[in-house]
């Protein structure tokens, strides 16, 4: 049987959820954070091989061309650049696309170059935040439960 008690609390978890889930999403055009992200590339893989940003960053990407030359191509972006041995790439762009990109080297380097490959990952940070409220909102509701 169902306390009374259980049903308030239940009834607040449900609201509580709801203002989660609801609560307004902050303009995404807005600032423009500026992100400067160093990416060393070597015979056979990128480091780091996973970049995070936001979405509706002005990302700065540095490619280091460590040994030979290599380039870098974000699928998604059709964006490339090529960095000469010893030197530095640049390539600036806004993530105005959100989801997940693959990178590759776009220079034949080697035997391994076709697996030269990395991940850029355009979020959206208040999913995360929202994700993370549904979260505590479970926890807080595992809680009620154990008192009833
Ligand atoms: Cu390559």
């Amino acid at each position: 049987m169902i306390s009374r008690r259980g049903t308030v609390a239940t009834g607040s978890l449900v609201l509580v959820s709801a203002a989660v889930l609801l609560a307004p999403v902050p303009s995404r055009d807005g600032d423009g954070t500026e992100r400067t992200v160093r990416i060393e590339a070597s015979s056979f893989a990128f480091e780091p091989g996973t970049v995070r940003v936001n979405h509706g960053d002005r990302v700065t990407i540095e490619l280091v061309a460590e040994d030979v030359v290599h380039g870098l191509h974000i699928d998604g972006y059709d964006l490339s650049v090529t960095a000469d041995p010893g030197q530095t790439a640049r390539l600036s762009f806004v993530a105005d696309r959100p989801g997940a990109f693959r990178f590759r080297c776009s220079v034949a380097c080697g035997s391994l170059h076709p697996f030269m490959v990395g991940k850029l990952k355009v979020g959206d940070n208040w999913l995360l935040w929202r994700a993370v409220g549904l979260v505590f909102v479970a926890a807080l509701a595992g809680m009620v439960m154990r008192w009833d």
